[in-house]
């Protein structure tokens, strides 16, 4: 575990994305590894928890077709609070169809998600194709992409042969694919963000499936870089608070992990 690199190493390396780069950067530079889940259902309350939560953060992850109240400057105020506070904006919108559909899903309709959205993920079923549609709109824009090859969710379908799949997917399209939505680190190739959702300060779950495990068993036992954390944060008394907690912890398990 002591010849594992340091975020700041990572950022450097010459095949890393770089978005990929930047948020490593980012992440060192906050002492963050912390993305927070912001799943509001309000654009007021969104740009709130964006603007206060920001310091401690490295990522936001939005769900934007949530909101009951959208309007097109939501995205543009998100963008100018990420460049206030140094965060990127993660759209969680699981694209999961063939390449020409995810074209426009991604460029167009009602969200317009290319134009805010640094980092959007995609589900691995459709095949490489999925990739191929989205990098035709965000590679020219300097936007990169997960995969989601595991979930956090009870009984999911995403293991084995299908994570082993989205890996390899990942390697072929690395010039747009800058890692994983997973829950241990799946790759041992340093370029690529592995980022976990079903984060609490006690493990445990919902009761419609979510299943959680902590910071520490996230970073320092399964490996991965980035906890995602949304009810943990958003349910507590005071937010911030929560946030801040979330973020040493999260600190801590990936300082303990560098063996320093
Ligand atoms: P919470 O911490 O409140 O359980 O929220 C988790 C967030 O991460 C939700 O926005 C959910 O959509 C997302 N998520 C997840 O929980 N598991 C996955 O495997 C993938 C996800 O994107």
């Amino acid at each position: 575990k002591t010849t594992q690199l340091s975020y700041a190493d990572r950022a450097k390396l010459s095949n890393v994305h770089p978005l990929a780069s930047k948020l490593l950067t980012i992440m060192q530079e906050k002492q963050s590894n912390l993305c927070v889940s912001a799943d509001v259902t309000s654009s007021e309350e969104l740009l709130q928890l964006a603007d206060s939560l920001g310091p401690s953060i490295c990522l936001l992850k939005t769900h934007i077709d949530i909101l009951k109240d959208y309007a097109a400057a939501v995205g543009h105020k998100l963008q100018a609070l990420a460049d206030k506070h140094n965060f990127l904006i993660f759209e969680d919108r699981k694209f999961a169809d063939i390449g020409n559909t995810v074209k426009h899903q991604y460029e167009g309709g009602l969200y317009q998600i290319s134009s805010w959205s640094h980092i959007v993920n995609a589900h691995v079923v459709p095949g490489p194709g999925v990739v191929k549609g989205l990098c035709a709109v965000g590679k020219p824009l300097g936007r990169a992409c997960l995969l989601i090859a595991q979930m956090s969710s009870q009984g999911s379908l995403a293991c084995g042969d299908y994570t082993n799949a989205a890996l390899q997917m990942a390697v072929e399209q690395s010039d747009f694919v800058m890692g994983f939505i997973c829950s241990s680190k799946i790759c041992p190739r340093p370029e690529f963000i592995h980022m976990t959702p079903g984060v609490q300060m006690q493990a445990g779950g919902d009761v419609l499936g979510q299943q959680y495990t902590t910071p520490e068993e996230v970073i320092f036992n399964k490996g991965s870089d980035v906890i995602i954390v949304g009810r943990g944060i958003l349910e507590a008394p005071d937010r911030l608070e929560a946030a801040e907690l979330y973020r040493k912890m999260g600190w801590e398990a990936y300082t303990k992990r560098l063996g320093q």
